[in-house]
């Protein structure tokens, strides 16, 4: 029988997922959803046979044929949708960022620590892009020898109303806080935040764009260019600069097309678009672990590393100074 899955949130990446899971994902379905706008939820359940709609996620979780939950409402709502899974010991996909700041996810690894037993992956959903998981394999091969730098680049075509400087870090950069802590297997250190004057297209109150850098534990500097209102499309990036050779990806150019005396392509619009064929392999990998019976992917231990360095980055956002990461000791469910 097909995993019943409840999705908690039914904005973008929710009803994203939502259609994934009802049309692409094999052994799954929807079983129950939740929104806080219960015309969302109604809207979001429409067509999907014995699909519940709820407006508290706690009820979603409880309706009839529900398995595994994923989480995909607004980073402050995670805490609790993850407490009341924990509570029913159902397994979880829970969105980017595991939570909005380390405090929060800190409590969220040392209840899931104190049940003995993984249930959350976090959506960290690069590390399923075809690009990212060759580089990861080109750097473990040891082929180019050590790595000494990753120069990320990440840009959206506009942010979305009401979005702050401190969301640029831990909604945005907080995804190349992953990707530098799982390609170099190393944990981030410090951070630097380099201000730019901001773009002209950039909201009132938005310093668009932004330089972060990252240091390592293993001494490596890794920097980001983050420009969340470009307007001409999405596009992210990673180069690793090794001892021996460099290697990037991310400017695939899909189909480059020659006419009219002009070589060129499109940008995609979107990281919903940019990453369709990531997000689909992480919800089918995540469905077939938990039919297994088992809990693979990024951990509770990775979101709160990142929401860790995520805390020092807006620091180093509002000082200009560079902020160091503090981590808690590694509970022994992560190591
Ligand atoms: C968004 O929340 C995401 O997770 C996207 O991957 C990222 O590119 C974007 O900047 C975020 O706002």
């Amino acid at each position: 029988t097909p995993l019943g899955i409840a999705v908690i949130g039914t904005g973008r990446m929710g009803a994203d997922h939502i259609r994934r899971l009802h049309t692409v994902t094999n052994g799954a379905r929807v079983a129950a959803v939740a929104d806080l706008d219960p015309d969302r939820a109604a809207h979001a359940a429409h067509g999907i046979d014995g699909c519940t709609a709820h407006t508290d996620p706690a009820a979603a979780m409880a309706a009839p044929g529900v398995d595994a939950v994923l989480v995909a409402s607004p980073g402050p709502a995670h805490e609790a949708a993850l407490t009341a899974a924990f509570a029913r010991g159902l397994p979880v996909l829970c969105e980017k960022p595991l939570t909005p700041d380390a405090a929060s996810a800190l409590r969220v690894v040392e209840a899931e620590a104190r049940l003995g037993r993984r249930l959350v992956q976090v959506g960290f959903m690069r590390r399923y892009d075809t690009g990212y998981l060759r580089l990861k394999e080109l750097l473990d091969s040891g082929a180019h020898g050590r790595t000494l730098m990753l120069h990320h680049r990440h840009r959206n075509p506009a942010t979305p109303p009401g979005f702050t400087d401190a969301m640029l870090i831990n909604d945005s950069v907080v995804h190349e806080i992953d990707v530098t802590r799982w390609l170099l297997g190393e944990e981030i250190t410090a951070v630097h935040v380099l201000r730019p004057t901001p773009s002209g297209a950039a909201p009132a109150g938005l310093g668009d764009p932004q330089l972060v850098l990252f240091e390592t534990t293993g001494g490596q500097i890794c920097d980001t260019e983050l420009f969340q209102n470009c307007g001409f499309g999405y596009q992210v990036a990673c180069e690793a600069v090794g001892e021996r050779g460099t290697a990037r990806t991310g400017d695939d150019h899909g189909l480059l097309v020659n006419a009219d005396g002009r070589w060129g392509g499109t940008i995609t619009p979107g990281y919903v678009e940019r990453f369709a064929d990531a997000y689909d392999r992480q919800v089918q990998r995540w469905v077939d672990a938990t039919r297994r019976g088992t809990v693979e992917g990024p951990s509770c231990w990775d979101g709160y590393a990142a929401a860790a360095a995520c805390e020092a980055g807006v620091r180093a956002q509002t000082t200009g100074a560079r902020a160091a990461v503090e981590l808690a000791g590694r509970p022994g469910l992560y190591r």
